[in-house]
């Protein structure tokens, strides 16, 4: 069977019909940009540069528990997930590496699956191991959870498996683990929280230490969410607490679904990176909950003030590592591929407009303690249009000026139809 290959080439021919309209746009804006001091290279440079991983399981449809509508021409192995990656990657040059989610993407070849990923320029990033849902393999259950389980022997299933997790990522040549439990109690009086949280902490650290030495463990944090009552990691606090318990390597991650309504996200990131522990990052939006919606689809102000701090953080805390970035949105209606092509581009118009920010008048601004002022510095970097900015970048990484459109002309979805058939159930959730 062929899959899509998207060259060079094709992708020029795209770009032809969309460069005129393009590059007066551009210019415009790089000029205006330069008159207020801003370094307009630099910020192509950094959005050229940023990498955001592809989670696989965002590549077929999701589902809610009441049920899943299936998209045509899903990808029905780990290679078909590798590919739709490479097709995205190919179109922004901002998707170069994918998660993978063990058991759901076990390799059967390995050799032959870093070779594909290699082909098309893709990296493993952090693989995350599930002790959410039982595995026919297990003699006992994760009913009353996994990592905190009051029964040893079940904690120990647990533990193996995220061993056995590290192991498959070392062989693909990752180097992190991100853990997500979904421990916790649905009724109060259910569990012990200090036993629950106890348990939990002498089990990380067990996973902890068995890493190898260049690997780092992201914890991720949810308030609520299979469980109803409490989640044993219900908090950055929570999780901030059991990486400093676990050592250097152990970092929190913040997953932008996973707080109560009206969160100070930002303010969040601000404190993790002081500490140098904003170790990954989960992009999505959300409404009411963890409705894991398209990036930016919901509050963009909000996610430029996030940016806002990750830029600040970026520059000014050397002592945290670049955190990993990752997709962590799916959904039931829009095609999949479309959908992460639209994640990317808010992923990027955020951090553009953060990176416009006058960092030094903002900071005169708030000494002078002039709240009007500050407000307008910020507001004047989010209500720049930067697609011009984004479109540049793309153009000078060979990616596609235009990606959703060059996506639709070049009838990728059809193409994958015909590959893959139009009754697909996508592996994984
Ligand atoms: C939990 C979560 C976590 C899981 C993924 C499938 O809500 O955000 O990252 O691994 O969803
Ligand atoms: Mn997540
Ligand atoms: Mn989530």
């Amino acid at each position: 069977k062929m899959e899509m290959k998207l060259n060079a080439e094709i992708l020029n021919e795209q770009n032809s019909r969309f460069i005129e309209t393009h590059k007066p746009e551009y210019h415009f804006l790089a000029q205006s940009l330069e008159k207020k001091g801003v370094q307009v290279n630099d910020v192509i440079k950094k959005l050229q540069e940023l990498q955001v991983a592809i989670p696989s399981w965002a590549l077929g449809a999701g589902g809610t528990r009441f049920g899943r509508f299936s998209y045509q021409g899903e990808p029905a192995s780990l290679e078909n997930k590798i590919s739709d990656v490479g097709i995205i990657h190919a179109l922004t040059n901002t998707a170069g590496a994918i998660s993978l989610h063990i058991p759901w993407d076990i390799p059967k070849d390995y050799n032959a699956i870093k070779e594909l990923a290699a082909s098309l320029d893709i990296k493993f990033d952090a693989v995350n191991s599930n002790t959410f849902q039982d595995q026919p393999s297990m003699n006992k259950s994760y009913r009353f959870g996994s990592l905190c389980n009051t029964d040893s022997s079940v904690r120990e299933i647990a533990i193996q498996h995220n061993l056995e997790v590290i192991d498959t990522g070392k062989k693909l040549g990752s180097n992190s683990l991100t853990v997500w439990l979904a421990d916790g109690s649905n009724f109060p009086g259910q569990q012990n929280f200090q036993e629950a949280l106890q348990n939990t902490k002498e089990s990380l650290k067990h996973i902890y230490k068995s890493m190898p030495d260049d690997w780092k463990l992201f914890i991720e944090y949810k308030p609520y969410e299979p469980n109803f009552y409490s989640t044993v990691i219900q908090d950055w606090g929570t999780s901030l607490m059991l990486a400093e318990g676990c050592g250097q390597r152990a970092y929190t991650l913040v997953d932008l679904g996973h707080h109560l309504p009206n969160t100070n996200i930002e303010q969040i990131v601000a404190t993790l990176m002081m500490k140098g522990k904003l170790g990954g990052f989960h992009f999505n939006d959300s409404k009411y909950g963890d409705d894991d919606l398209t990036v930016g689809s919901v509050k963009p102000y909000a996610l430029f003030l996030i940016w806002n701090e990750l830029v600040y953080g970026m520059e000014n805390n050397p002592n945290n590592p670049s955190p990993a970035w990752m997709i962590d949105a799916s959904h039931n209606i829009k095609d999949p591929l479309e959908d992460l092509l639209q994640s990317l581009e808010a992923i990027q118009i955020a951090y553009a407009q953060a990176l416009l920010v006058d960092q030094k008048g903002l900071q005169e601004a708030q000494k002078q303690q002039d709240a009007t002022l500050c407000q307008e510095i910020l507001q004047d970097a989010y209500r720049t249009d930067v697609r011009p900015l984004l479109r540049e970048a793309r153009l000078c990484s060979s990616a596609a000026i235009e990606p959703i459109a060059s996506y639709r002309s070049l009838n990728i979805r059809n193409q994958l139809i015909k590959e893959r058939g139009l009754h697909t159930v996508a592996s994984g959730l």
